[in-house]
């Protein structure tokens, strides 16, 4: 006892402190033991012995927290009795309601304050431990080890102390403790904790650190009377379990062999969603927005979305492309049935209509995580939802798969911050205790699957799968929660897969014994039949009737399938009418700014004067309040800034951005830019937010561009250290609305691939899988200047290879056809429609304005993918004028279409339209060509032309060519910084020769390559390689002989 004693000085500060706080014991030591990580394969673990062990001081007061000392419990009561300040106020009540009360109790005699604290001990422990001795799997193979600290003999009590009466006091807690029944027996003390803590509920809550939620849950779990439904209730719910459990029938039977991913085994959860959006909807939720994986997809098409029968159905027998109404339908590829998206307005038991939206998903489990909670938080801005009450977020999972994918960590860390949180999602886990083959114990590390939410201090409830009762209640509760706290929520459903992973695979293989269990387990339905039978709430007669009336819709709605026609697309819907698919041809309007508008909307524009728009735009992002204290670094930026708009001279990348923001904002559009570290820019270039250096005060000149400008119209946010997750945010949120430009920055280009999956399985190709479109933005710093392999290059190779573009009409989509032009007329075109996005690597702030505002002006969405500069955010050269910005006949820029962003720059030195003393014309992109310029000037090479390809994907045949013909005597020649296998050369060398083929010019040969020679990594690592290879590259374009193919 040594080490308590000595350190219990301290301890008792420690408890104080502890205990003024909220509970939160999760980090009590335990006993070591074997991770129970699952509940069939759970090897026991022998009882260890309360023996109190050395401690750490830390963690002094979690072991009291144990109950397994009771000699501190004896050291508290010294303390209290020499100095009852000493003690936390709680336990100096306990005290003293203890002397005051108990002794005087009548039927207690001899009930010590030993006894009673350690009553109280025992208590906790129930609520902190009972779900371990929850009755969780419905095949009843769990081998949990009960805790110690839940048997009333580790607290010293008896057999015969179970009748005795006992003082457990009035608690400052809610709940059991708080009820006026402060004398009770040892045995209805217990029997209350079982049934709350111990049944087919595991309540996992006092990690949370919050104690009005913990006393908010208490209360629910502890005081509410056995859940009872009213009869009417019950039928309700019998017949949505009814709809659940034939449903699968139904497919099993008529399409034997088709995989489904059933929901055989969890059929209770279409109940129990249900129930959770007709009482969502009743505490004021009117949107809610879902994603999920394959398990029971189709079943939660059909019965809560309501998708038509039909129409599942026609899908299943593969004869879901016919429509009718629509001439030049696009259908993109397509997708499988379990992966795609629909909505629907569902009514509710409570008399209210829901709006659903079940968002389109690939086969990467949890992937679409974040990208639903973007589209929530998106709904939430478009409504008005400040509260975010209105619109839900809820999750579908496996149990594997919540486990084990880092993007479920990666999304439920963005539920507090302040630009990401949605006010709660509802996590719902279909915990069939097996993912594929693979059992828990070689699946995860942690006792539940739900385990990583308790970072988030979630509340988890499991719940035994074949009560029906139960698991409507748990998703009750989540409801309420949510609505409550604003904060996500678990629902971990136990439950098993009746069948094999899909209803082709045997499961016996590899989970024999699980499986002789399954096969003769009873359904939940028959479970739930009996029972209501059984209490004679429900006859044979009703639930026949129930089952009679599913079996004849689902029959004729079957046969009525046979001759579905969808009626209409499922193309862009709410705010997207009238925006056009990629076989409809589309206007891009101009991008430069009308000389004068209506500038009455402009917060800076009061006065009389008339001053061009990018002015008055220009001096709303410079300009800043009279007693802001910026960083005199910050400061001088600005002061250039405002030089920059007042001369309209030397505009750089950043002034150019903003003002594409603002004349953005201007419009009535949504800007919102989020990444790491993007408000101030991790070059320190942005300056979007600044900061007081006196108050710490923050500041925004973006928030402040038009009158009265809604807060979150202009969004700028640092964002949490997740590339996939933020990614996927970003997705979600610019789905909702095409009216916003959203962009997500990456720190530097090469950690996109951490969100590698979002690029590949969603932007790249979710227009043609799912027919939606959007927008979205890709800011990835690229460019070669010697900081070495990891900071390079954003992988532009990556993003060329997955682009493609098709010609004509949907059905040669896939014709990725490198070698065919294109329509190009510019009243014809569809070029861009029809790639599945846009590559950029543009080299003049001007022509950054004009491709961000390009985004918006046009009637179709498309992502943009930006090689975003790092030193042209500075270099002297790269520059533009104001009048570059602007639609004005006669500034640079304006041609017969007006000013618009410049997909191919031409040579700056004034060519006329056949130059044939031109030896050499090169084509580049990015910062390359800055240097290639001076090499040019200082090798005074005035017959090379230097031509830049600003957008790469899809590639400008039309301007490609119109250079071409203008240098007919030219060598052609691809220039990169890149190694060979990387950058743009494999996209560019076939589409070049193709454009010059047409021409009659030449073979796949006289595509001559300057650039870095092939190479496992982006870059060296040595500054000075990397300064030769540079002058080497430039040289070697600018040499007096001809290059060698390639
Ligand atoms: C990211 C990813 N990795 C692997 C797979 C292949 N896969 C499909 S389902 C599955 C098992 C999922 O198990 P669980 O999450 O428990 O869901 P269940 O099928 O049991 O409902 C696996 C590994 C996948 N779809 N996505
Ligand atoms: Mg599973």
């Amino acid at each position: 006892m040594a080490w308590f004693r000595a350190a219990s000085g301290v301890a008792r500060h420690a408890v104080r402190r502890h205990l003024a706080r909220a509970p939160h014991h999760v980090s009590r030591p335990r006993p070591v033991m074997p991770p129970a990580r699952g509940f069939h394969s759970t090897a026991l673990r022998p009882k260890a012995a309360p023996v109190p062990r050395p401690v750490p001081l830390s963690r002094l007061t979690d072991s009291f927290l144990d109950g397994t000392s009771s000699v501190y419990l004896e050291e508290l009561q010294r303390a209290w009795e020499a100095d009852p300040n000493s003690v936390d106020e709680s336990w100096d009540n306990f005290f003293r309601n203890f002397v005051g009360q108990a002794a005087t109790s009548p039927g207690i005699s001899g009930q010590t304050i030993q006894e009673s604290m350690r009553l109280l001990l025992l208590v906790r422990a129930y609520q902190v431990n009972g779900h371990m001795k929850a009755k969780l799997d419905p095949l009843g193979l769990e081998e949990r080890e009960v805790p110690d600290d839940l048997d009333p003999a580790f607290y010293g009590f008896t057999e015969a102390d179970l009748d005795r009466e006992f003082f457990i006091g009035v608690w400052r807690m809610s709940g059991f403790l708080s009820e006026n029944r402060p004398v009770q027996t040892l045995r209805s003390i217990l029997n209350r904790l079982e049934q709350a803590y111990c049944g087919s509920v595991g309540y996992e809550y006092m990690h949370i650190a919050d104690r009005e939620q913990c006393n908010w849950l208490r209360d629910k779990i502890e005081t509410v009377n056995p859940r009872s439904y009213t009869r009417e209730r019950q039928e309700v719910i019998l017949d949505r379990l009814i709809w659940s459990t034939q449903f699968e029938n139904f497919l099993a039977t008529k399409w034997v062999t088709a995989k489904r991913f059933g929901l055989e085994g969890a059929e209770t959860l279409i109940p129990g969603m249900k129930e959770m959006f007709d009482r969502a909807a009743d505490l004021g939720v009117e949107n809610i927005v879902v994603g999920m994986p394959h398990r029971g997809r189709l079943n939660v098409l059909g019965n809560v979305f309501r998708k038509p029968l039909r129409q599942i159905f026609s899908e299943f027998s593969g004869s879901g492309n016919k429509t009718i109404d629509e001439d030049g339908l696009y259908t993109g590829t397509g997708d499988v049935k379990y992966h795609l998206g629909t909505s629907y307005d569902r009514p509710t038991r409570g008399g209210k209509r829901i709006h659903l939206s079940l968002v389109a998903n690939p086969s990467h489990l949890e992937a679409v995580d974040p990208v639903v909670v973007g589209k929530t938080r998106a709904k939430q801005y478009y409504s008005n939802d400040t509260d975010r009450t209105k619109s839900l977020g809820v999750l579908m999972h496996g149990d594997g798969s919540f486990a084990g994918q880092g993007v479920v960590y990666e999304t439920l860390h963005l539920s507090a911050l302040p630009n990401y949180t949605t006010g709660g999602t509802i996590h719902i886990v279909v915990n069939n205790q097996v993912a594929f083959t693979t059992d828990p114990k070689a699946g995860r590390s942690s006792q539940y699957c739900t385990d990583v939410a308790k970072a988030l201090n979630a509340p988890i409830f499991h719940v035994n799968g074949d009560d029906m009762e139960a698991v409507v209640h748990v998703f009750e509760l989540a409801s309420e929660w949510r609505q409550t706290f604003h904060t996500d929520v678990v629902v971990d459903i136990v439950c098993y897969r009746r069948f094999g992973h899909n209803e082709m695979d045997e499961p016996s293989f590899t989970q024999p014994k699980m499986y002789q269990v399954i096969r003769n387990h009873p359904s939940a339905l028959q479970i739930y039949q009996k029972k209501l039978l059984d209490s004679g709430c429900i006859t044979k007669e009703e639930i026949d009737r129930i089952q009679n009336k599913v079996t004849s819709i689902l029959n004729e709605e079957f046969n009525n399938s046979k001759d579905y026609v969808a009626n209409r697309r499922d193309w862009l819907s709410a705010y997207w009418s009238g925006f056009k698919s990629p076989e409809q041809i589309s206007r891009i309007r101009n991008t430069g700014l009308p000389p004068y508008g209506s500038l009455y909307i402009l917060y800076a524009c009061l006065d009389s004067v008339k001053p061009e728009i990018v002015k008055r735009v220009g001096e709303a992002i410079t300009t800043l309040p009279p007693n802001f204290k910026p960083h005199k670094v910050v400061k001088r930026v600005f002061d250039e800034r405002a030089q920059m708009i007042q001369t309209g001279e030397g505009v750089d990348w950043a002034v150019a951005e903003a003002l594409a923001f603002a004349t953005l904002l201007v419009e009535g559009n949504h800007v919102r830019l989020s990444g790491q570290d993007v408000e101030r820019g991790t070059f320190s270039h942005r300056h979007a937010v600044l900061h007081d250096q006196e108050t710490g005060e923050i500041y925004c000149p973006l928030d402040h561009v038009i009158m009265n400008q809604n807060e979150e119209m202009f969004t700028v946010s640092n964002s949490s250290l997740s590339e996939f997750g933020v990614l996927g945010f970003e997705l979600g949120y610019s789905m909702e609305n095409p009216n916003s430009l959203v962009l997500w920055e990456a720190q530097f280009g090469d950690f996109a691939n951490g969100a590698q999956v979002i690029f590949d399985q969603f932007l790249s190709s979710g227009e043609s899988k799912w027919l939606r479109q959007t927008g979205l933005v890709c800011l990835l710093p690229h460019g070669y200047d010697g900081q070495g392999p990891e900071h390079s290059s954003a992988r532009l190779e990556r993003y060329l290879q997955v682009s493609w573009w098709g010609r004509g009409n949907m059905r040669r989509m896939s014709d990725d056809n490198s070698y065919v032009i294109p329509e190009m007329d510019p009243t014809l075109r569809k070029q861009i429609q029809e790639c599945n996005w846009q590559v950029v690597n543009v080299t003049t702030p001007a022509n950054y304005f004009h491709v961000l505002r390009r985004q918006i002006h046009r009637e179709f969405r498309k992502p943009l993918i930006v090689m975003s500069p790092k030193n042209l955010l500075r270099h002297a050269k790269c520059k533009s004028n104001l009048s570059e910005f602007d639609d004005v006949q006669g500034h640079p820029g304006f041609d017969k279409q007006g000013t618009r962003f410049k997909r191919l720059i031409k040579d700056q030195n004034d060519h006329s339209d056949l130059e044939e003393g031109i030896r050499r014309l090169i084509l580049c992109s990015g910062k390359v060509y800055y240097e290639l310029d001076e090499e040019r000037k200082a090798a005074d090479a005035k017959d090379i032309a230097i031509c830049r390809v600003e957008q790469l994907c899809p590639f400008p045949y039309d301007l490609a060519q119109r250079e071409l013909k203008r240098y007919p005597n030219a060598e052609v020649v691809w220039c990169q910084e890149e190694p060979m296998n990387m950058g743009a050369y494999t996209y560019i060398f076939p589409r070049l020769s193709t454009a010059m083929k047409a021409l009659g010019r030449g073979s796949m040969e006289e595509v001559k390559y300057v650039g870095r020679p092939p190479s496992a990594a982006t870059a060296t690592g040595f500054l000075k390689v990397h300064q030769q290879e540079q002058r080497e590259l430039v040289q070697k374009a600018m040499q007096r002989d001809s290059i060698k193919f390639p």
